[in-house]
């Protein structure tokens, strides 16, 4: 039997199969969760339908962020539905294309930063003040996907930096306040995984060479390495873990410098 068996997940974030979201959503099926999924526009709405079939489920529903009526409708179709839930993973950021590229403070602007910040970190505080009344009191937990730019000044992540580092006080803030209704907060710190979202950003290819050969594993991560990640953080194997950002990134952020394999003495 899965380590998530009987529990009722809500996945957000899946854009493709490659998405992370995707991965989260593979481990937690096969550990014998019970999903639900939201897609962001019409146009995507047919992949994350077919990926929810592959998982089981026909609970598919719309979600855009910046809508607070998309995220009570939600909710309440959530309540209906289901009356509570275990599992809510937010796999969710964006910031205008154009502030990716370049120097930070050339190219950021109060427009940007603000759409930056609100539908990568305060839509995790939203979605978990409106979910929060059908998770709370049944060792439940609730999951986001970050990027070693919110610790580190990282070339070109720019605004999204700020953006991960207000996310990343999210998890604290809001594991302090929901602990005692038995919620868990948690993020997982991804290494860089050529995704949609990435695939957006010039140069990435180069950022996988370096994060590779920078990296202790001297390799990238998958999506399904940080699937089982998230599904372990977010099943009771992890009751006594809250508050904390888990780095999936084949150790890169532990190193001081590497060197070229060739230079290393044997
Ligand atoms: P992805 O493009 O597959 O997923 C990003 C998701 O954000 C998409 O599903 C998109 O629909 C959703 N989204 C954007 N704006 C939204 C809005 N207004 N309302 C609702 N949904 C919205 O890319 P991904 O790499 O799987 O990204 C998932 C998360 O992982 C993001 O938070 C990202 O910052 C984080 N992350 C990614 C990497 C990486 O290298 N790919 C590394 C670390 C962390
Ligand atoms: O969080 C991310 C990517 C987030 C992202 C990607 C896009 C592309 C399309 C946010 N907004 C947008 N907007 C778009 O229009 N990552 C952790 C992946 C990533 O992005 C980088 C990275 C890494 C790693 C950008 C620059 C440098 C490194």
């Amino acid at each position: 039997m899965g380590f998530l068996t009987g529990k009722k997940v809500l996945i957000t974030g899946v854009a493709s199969e490659r998405s992370i979201a995707s991965g989260i959503a593979e481990a937690m099926h096969r550990e014998g969760a019970q999903l639900a999924f939201t897609y962001q526009g019409e146009k995507i709405r047919p992949r994350v339908e077919a990926l929810a079939g592959e998982c089981g489920s026909d609970l598919v529903l719309p979600l855009d962020v910046t809508r607070d009526d998309e995220i009570a409708a939600l909710t309440e179709a959530l309540n209906r539905r289901w009356s509570t839930l275990d599992v809510f993973v937010h796999s969710i950021g964006f910031a205008p294309r154009e502030l990716l590229a370049g120097g930070y403070l050339q190219t950021v602007t109060r427009d940007g930063y603000r759409i930056a910040h609100d539908i990568s970190a305060y839509s995790f505080a939203a979605l978990g003040q409106a979910l929060r009344p059908l998770m709370r009191g049944r060792a439940s937990s609730m999951l986001t996907l970050t990027y070693l730019g919110a610790v580190r000044a990282v070339p070109m992540y720019n605004v999204m930096g700020p953006a991960k580092a207000s996310l990343e006080a999210n998890v604290r803030y809001m594991a302090a306040e929901l602990g005692p209704e038995n919620i868990r907060v948690n993020g997982i710190s991804a290494g860089p995984i050529k995704t949609l979202a990435a695939a957006g950003i010039r140069g990435f290819r180069t950022m996988l060479t370096h994060a590779e050969k920078g990296s202790a594993l001297k390799r990238n991560v998958s999506i399904e390495e940080v699937g089982n990640a998230a599904a372990f953080l977010c099943s009771d194997l992890a009751s006594g873990i809250t508050g904390e950002i888990l780095y999936v990134d084949a150790g890169f952020n532990i190193m001081g410098f590497s060197l070229p394999a060739d230079d290393v003495d044997a």
